[in-house]
Parts: structure tokens; sequence; C-alpha cells
């Protein structure tokens, strides 16, 4: 079958009017290379940290009838996001800028069971000969005003490619199912908060950390009595 067109068609038309192919600088599609390469570096620095935890959970859970960890969940951070902070500090945009000043790209988030867990589990992980401590934050034992709990390390790992040995940061978060209940709401929360009473919300949200902190407390004070008793505790899923 021959198709004919009528050049005066509105479709024919419309392909007289395709712009012309835009020229990408070289520039550009070198650092989006190079944007694509880090992201891989880091999601690959992920896999190692999670490696270790998972090798960890698994050891104590035959160890103890009990896995410390929860759930772990991971991401690299979105374009948009590296962006916005490197802009707020006035720091360059650009891949180099990018690893060289930010320690979040990769990001883990270990859940825990009992506020115990979180320090046996962290210091288990930076006891690990190949694992660097830059830098800790204790929002547990030092709340931040709004009441977020969380314990902060931006670890830095080896990870092995075919050009060598790599030097990779990630930041660790460690928190109880409660410290994450809190502050995956008050996360979403917040984008709201320029339409409503902050000041008011605010305090709401503090009482309410307030309170899940002291449950996290009855919680961990209830399981230690019944160790105490010799009572096997176990957590099969
Ligand atoms: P996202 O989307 O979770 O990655 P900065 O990163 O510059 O804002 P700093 O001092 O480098 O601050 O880091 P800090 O204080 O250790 O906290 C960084 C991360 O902790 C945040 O990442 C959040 O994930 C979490 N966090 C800190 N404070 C709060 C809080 O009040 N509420 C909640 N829900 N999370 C918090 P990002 O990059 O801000 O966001």
């Amino acid at each position: 079958m021959q198709i004919t067109m009528n050049p005066n068609s509105e479709l024919n038309q419309s392909a007289v009017n395709v712009p012309e192919v835009v020229q990408v600088p070289e520039r550009l599609i070198a650092e989006a290379k190079r944007f694509q390469e880090a992201m891989m570096m880091y999601t690959c620095a992920i896999r190692e940290i999670k490696t270790k935890l998972e090798v960890l959970n698994d050891e104590l859970s035959v160890r103890n009838q009990r896995n410390p960890i929860e759930m772990i969940k991971s991401r690299v951070k979105k374009p948009s996001s590296i962006v916005e902070k490197l802009q707020r500090r006035n720091l360059e945009v650009s891949v180099d800028s990018m690893m060289a000043n930010l320690d979040d790209i990769a990001g883990i988030r270990v859940i825990c069971s009992f506020v115990d867990d979180i320090y046996a589990v962290s210091e288990m992980l930076t006891g690990q000969d190949d694992i660097k401590v830059i830098a800790i934050k204790d929002y547990i034992k030092n709340p931040k005003p709004n009441g977020y709990r969380s314990y902060h390390m931006i670890l830095e790992v080896p990870v092995f490619f075919s050009s060598g040995k790599t030097p990779m940061r990630v930041e660790v978060q460690v928190r109880t199912i409660a410290m994450d209940f809190w502050a995956s709401l008050d996360h979403q929360l917040k984008y709201k908060k320029e339409f409503i009473d902050s000041d008011a919300i605010g305090q709401e949200l503090k009482a309410c950390a307030d309170v899940i902190a002291e449950t996290d407390e009855k919680m961990l004070s209830i399981r230690k009595s019944i160790e105490s008793q010799g009572i096997e505790i176990k957590n099969d899923y």
C-alpha cells in the first residue's frame, strides 16, 4: 500500500515546523555522565553498608533469637535536593563540589526495635576496621528543640571499583520504630507549616515526640524485666 501526503495538510505543516536539533555542549554531556557515575558509586557504597548491617542482624538473630533491626531503608539524594543544598550553602553546583561537600548523598535509615539496639548496632558497625567514622550526632541523648530523635553517623566505607579502592561517604540514621513514626509524619506535616499556625502545631508535635520517647523507655524497661525472668523474647517476622 502506498501512502501519499497532502502538502497542505495540518500533519505535514507541523512536520515543517519541527525545531532544529539543539546541540548540547560537550561539557554538559560529560558532567551528566560524571553525575551518573557518582550516583552509581554512592549506590554501591549503600550496598556495602547494608550488607554489613544485614550480616550483623543475621548473626544476632541466631545468637539471641531476636532481631535488633526491624527494617533498613536507603536512598540516594534526589538531584533537585542536591542542587538546593549546594545553593543554600553558597557552594558551586557541580559533581566535584557535591562529592567534596555533601556527606548525605547516600543515606541509610536503620529502624531498630528498642533504644539500646540503636547503640549496640551502631557500635558493632563503627567497630569494623574498614569503616571510618567521620561524624556522629546523637539526637537521642540531645534531641532537637522540635523533639526530633535519631542517632546520625557519617561513615566512610571503601568500595572496590575496577580502577581501585575509593572511600565513599554514607549517612546512617538509626532510630526506633516509634522515632521513625514521628519523624516520618513530621516530615510530611512540615510542608504544610506555612498554611497553619506553626507555633501551636510545633508545640503539639514536640509533645507527641516526648510521649513517644517516654513510651520507648517504657518498652525497653518491660523487655528488660521480661529478660530478667529468664524468658526468651522472639520476633519471628
Ligand atoms: P532528607 O530528605 O531526609 O534527606 P542539613 O542536612 O544541612 O539540613 P545537617 O546538620 O547536615 O543538616 O544534618 P542533620 O542535622 O544531621 O540532619 C539531616 C537529616 O536528618 C535530614 O535530612 C533529615 O533526614 C533528618 N532530620 C533532621 N532534623 C529533622 C527533623 O526535625 N525532622 C525530621 N523529620 N527529620 C529530620 P534532610 O537532607 O534535611 O532531608
